[in-house]
């Protein structure tokens, strides 16, 4: 592998490439008119554009992306996440153009992309599954009688489903038709297919994924568990591992079953397999996902391994280069995902510019993200400015290197859900590990926020007065003068 093109953009395209630059590889990136002077594509070695700036006119058109490949003579593709890197039929493209696609065979990614697929692979394993059909119901009376047995609430979910999208919660069997009617119509609509299932309703679940690397040779080890139960809307907001609520034994079962899973679909690369845990810890097997995640540095971070040269190394058909008695858990990580939304106005995405954008550095400090200052967010793709992650030898090292790193970051020119992570972190709950899915429908409202807003707006009267007051003698000595700016000047100068 001489060669690999990135079919992506932002962050997670040059998160791929660095690993690339590392191995000697060099680094084909693909934009849309939008990313001209992004830093990904600076950062590659070539670069070509495929189109406008909507994502469907430039990085859905996998025949376009492969047109670029073959023209500049690429070994690879690498899909990041997101757009087609879950696409089945893009990876049987690459793969017939004799293009090595680095991720699952298109058939794994077929399988897990059905949940009722997924659910009917796995079956000759023994892997928990909340109880529910197996099948899809088309049968109102026959889904009801169904319904009454599991017990309500029950949980109406569509097939094709992904994202939460197409998910229904039935509370009592007189609302069960008016529901069913709705999931299926809602996921005709969105995925072309009206297939649902249901589910006993799991009420206060964390949600708990576990990574996994397959080699092509049949080796299969898991790289322990994220918990990623603080989200927002089915939108991730912070991320962390370990989880505070799992033991070795819990962890080595949950670490077993992944792998089955993976096993079930001849799954080739790395993949994630989703779980949900209830409040006595019985864990239950949602779903796979076949490509890496957008919170796969906090595993790189517990374990030192990189999990994008794994996979280009899987994708070379190199075997794994050690097993799982070799893997263990160093410290504790936590991710919070940076985006430009202003929290105390109902996370509404903010565009403009980034006036000021300066990273937080240091011990156990790390960033991923694709924009410089003065670059203006575009408005065509997700709003996630970066990923900020924090390890630290314990969880509370990592929290308290988190909530340094938070204040150390300065944005400005749009909002961002820096405010609102700091919050979060701060929370009691997220402190004690005592939280699940609802943490922030249960705890967050944008009142929380203002207050420390109006706090830093007297605490800027107060300077701008105390400024005024004392005209003659400068409240900076004049070496300073570059640091007025900065946030970080709220402390008292001694002359
Ligand atoms: C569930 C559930 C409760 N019970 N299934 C949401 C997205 C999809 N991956 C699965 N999801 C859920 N499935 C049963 N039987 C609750 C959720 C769920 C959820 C799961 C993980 C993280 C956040 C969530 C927020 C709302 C609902």
């Amino acid at each position: 592998m001489k060669k690999v093109l990135i079919a992506n953009r932002g962050e997670i395209a040059l998160r791929v490439m660095r690993s690339c630059k590392e191995m000697g590889i060099a680094t084909v990136a693909v934009f849309s008119e939008a990313d001209r002077s992004a830093p990904f594509v600076l950062y590659a070695d070539e670069a070509i554009c495929i189109g406008p700036p909507p994502a469907a006119e430039s990085y859905l058109q996998g025949n376009k992306i492969i047109e670029a490949a073959k023209k500049l003579k690429v070994d690879g593709i690498h899909p990041g996440y997101g757009f087609l890197s879950e696409n089945s039929d893009f990876a049987e493209k690459v793969e017939k153009e004799g293009i090595t696609f680095i991720g699952p065979s298109a058939k794994a990614m077929e399988v897990m992309g059905s949940k009722l697929a997924a659910k009917a692979a796995v079956k000759k394993y023994n892997i928990p599954m909340v109880p529910g059909t197996d099948e899809a119901i088309d049968d109102v009376s026959e889904a009801k009688n169904i319904a009454g047995k599991i017990g309500f609430p029950i949980l109406i979910k569509a097939s094709a489903g992904g994202g939460g999208k197409g998910m229904r919660i039935v509370e009592k069997t007189s609302d069960f038709e008016e529901q069913m009617k709705l999931a299926v119509s809602e996921a005709t609509s969105a995925f072309g297919d009206g297939s649902v299932f249901i589910e006993k309703y799991v009420a206060s679940p964390r949600h708990i994924e576990i990574q996994v690397l397959a080699d092509k040779h049949g080796n299969i080890i898991y790289l322990f568990e994220r918990e990623c139960s603080i989200q927002r809307r089915h939108q991730k907001v912070i991320e962390e591992a370990p989880s505070t609520v799992l033991n070795s034994k819990i962890r080595e079962q949950m670490g077993k079953c992944a792998v089955d899973v993976a096993k079930a679909c001849d799954y080739v690369g790395a993949g994630t397999v989703e779980f949900l845990l209830d409040e006595k810890k019985n864990f239950y097997f949602l779903e796979m996902n076949t490509r890496l995640q957008v919170e796969h540095p906090v595993t790189e971070m517990i374990t030192g391994i990189d999990l994008v040269k794994e996979q280009i190394k899987i994708a070379k058909g190199e075997k794994l280069s050690f097993e799982q008695k070799d893997l263990k858990m160093s410290g504790h990580a936590i991710e919070v995902r940076v985006y430009a939304e202003d929290p105390v106005n109902n996370f509404l995405p903010d565009i403009g510019t980034l006036q000021t954008y300066r990273r937080p550095q240091g011990i156990g400090v790390r960033v991923d993200d694709g924009f410089e200052e003065g670059m203006e967010i575009p408005i065509y793709y997700d709003p996630m400015l970066a990923k900020l992650i924090t390890h630290g030898s314990n969880r509370n090292e990592a929290i308290s290197r988190m909530i340094r790193a938070i204040d150390e970051y300065e944005i400005s020119g749009v909002e961002t859900t820096l405010p609102f992570c700091k919050f979060a972190l701060q929370h009691k709950a997220f402190v004690s590990g005592n939280f699940d899915t609802h943490f922030i429908q249960n705890y967050f409202t944008p009142d929380k926020l203002k207050s420390a807003d109006k706090l830093e707006e007297e605490i800027a009267a107060l300077v701008a007065s105390s400024v005024f007051l004392e005209r003659k003698t400068p409240a900076f000595s004049n070496n300073e003068v570059n640091h007025q700016k900065s946030k970080w000047k709220t402390n008292r100068l001694v002359e």
